[in-house]
């Protein structure tokens, strides 16, 4: 085998937006595979690079193809991911901390969830990270004991990232908790309260807010500056016009999970399943919203990504 780093290969845009010094933003590719329906997953996927794109910031979305780390996907690779999920080909991996390893030895494919993607975009020198929603502590996890690697990365992975907080099919409290312990920034942004992703307002407090790319910027630089080592997350509520009220969810959200237990659902497939099992109880309002506050997300990212650079 060649030596590491001849495995991984960054799209030419990326590689000479990086030579040039120039804003990059990673962007996940679980979403696409197994996240979001056919074709949203693909009109989504092309919609956030391209948004990116007319914002001055070069889009790098990573996964691993045939065992080789990819850092900036063509059209047809990003069309490759989208097309599994239509065809529910479980040959795309999930790929999370654990997996990278083999799927890279055997040559597989595989979509890269939050937690391996910061690691994807750290290997790459890129420190800015826009997704839809981050893995956290499930709800009866006190029995099941399921929480999402995607914690545990920010605790290990210089790598910010912005997110519309945690979806409500996680135990809230418990997950800010989790992300305290591990020592973890989670800065609002113009908000005081942690968002709850298809709602602005989870009614959980958080303790540290910012209200402009800038000052995030500086604060992330002190971080990599001080040897802290840690990720840090940034919590950027929907829009207003786009969410759905908590309360609504709860109902959707109390079903998917009955219906999980009785399918006994368990391991990688559950954030998969509740998501698809929402999507189809709300008739795609949430989907829609999911839509909305990725680009949200892109768009503070992309701004945050500029910001780094001035300093
Ligand atoms: N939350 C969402 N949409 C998603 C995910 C989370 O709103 O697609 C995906 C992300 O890739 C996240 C992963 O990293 O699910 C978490 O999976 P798990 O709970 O198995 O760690
Ligand atoms: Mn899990």
């Amino acid at each position: 085998m060649k030596d590491f780093s001849s495995l991984i290969e960054f799209s030419e845009e990326v590689r000479a937006a990086l030579a040039d010094n120039k804003p990059v933003i990673a962007l996940e590719s679980s979403i696409i595979a197994q996240g979001m329906p056919y074709p949203t997953n693909l009109e989504t996927a092309l919609g956030m690079e391209e948004l990116a794109r007319e914002l001055g910031v070069t889009p790098a979305t990573t996964a691993v193809l045939k065992g080789k780390i990819k850092i900036g996907l063509s059209r047809a690779e990003i069309e490759f991911l989208a097309e599994a999920r239509k065809n529910n080909d479980e040959k795309v991996m999930k790929l999370s901390r654990k997996d990278l390893s083999s799927a890279i030895a055997m040559g597989r494919d595989g979509a890269t969830t939050v937690a391996a993607t910061m690691i994807l975009a750290h290997l790459g020198g890129i420190p800015v990270f826009a997704t839809g929603g981050i893995g956290g502590v499930h709800k009866e996890a006190e029995s099941t004991f399921d929480i999402s690697a995607d914690l545990r990365e920010f605790a290990s992975t210089p790598v910010l990232v912005v997110s519309a907080g945690a979806k409500a099919i996680l135990d809230l409290p418990k997950t800010l908790e989790m992300l305290e312990t591990l020592g973890v920034p989670v800065i609002g942004y113009r908000t005081s309260v942690f968002p709850a992703f298809y709602s602005r307002d989870s009614g959980l407090p958080l303790d540290l807010r910012l209200d402009s790319p800038s000052d995030i910027a500086k604060a992330f630089f002190v971080q990599q500056q001080s040897g802290l080592n840690c990720g840090m997350l940034v919590a950027n509520p929907i829009s207003p016009e786009a969410e759905i009220p908590g309360e609504e969810m709860e109902k959707c959200i109390g079903e998917a999970m009955a219906e999980m237990k009785r399918a006994g659902v368990k391991g990688k497939q559950v954030t998969p399943f509740l998501l698809s099992r929402i999507a189809e109880l709300t008739e795609s309002r949430s989907l829609f919203a999911n839509i909305r506050l990725v680009e949200g997300n892109v768009r503070l990212a992309c701004a945050i990504a500029s910001a780094l650079k001035e300093i």
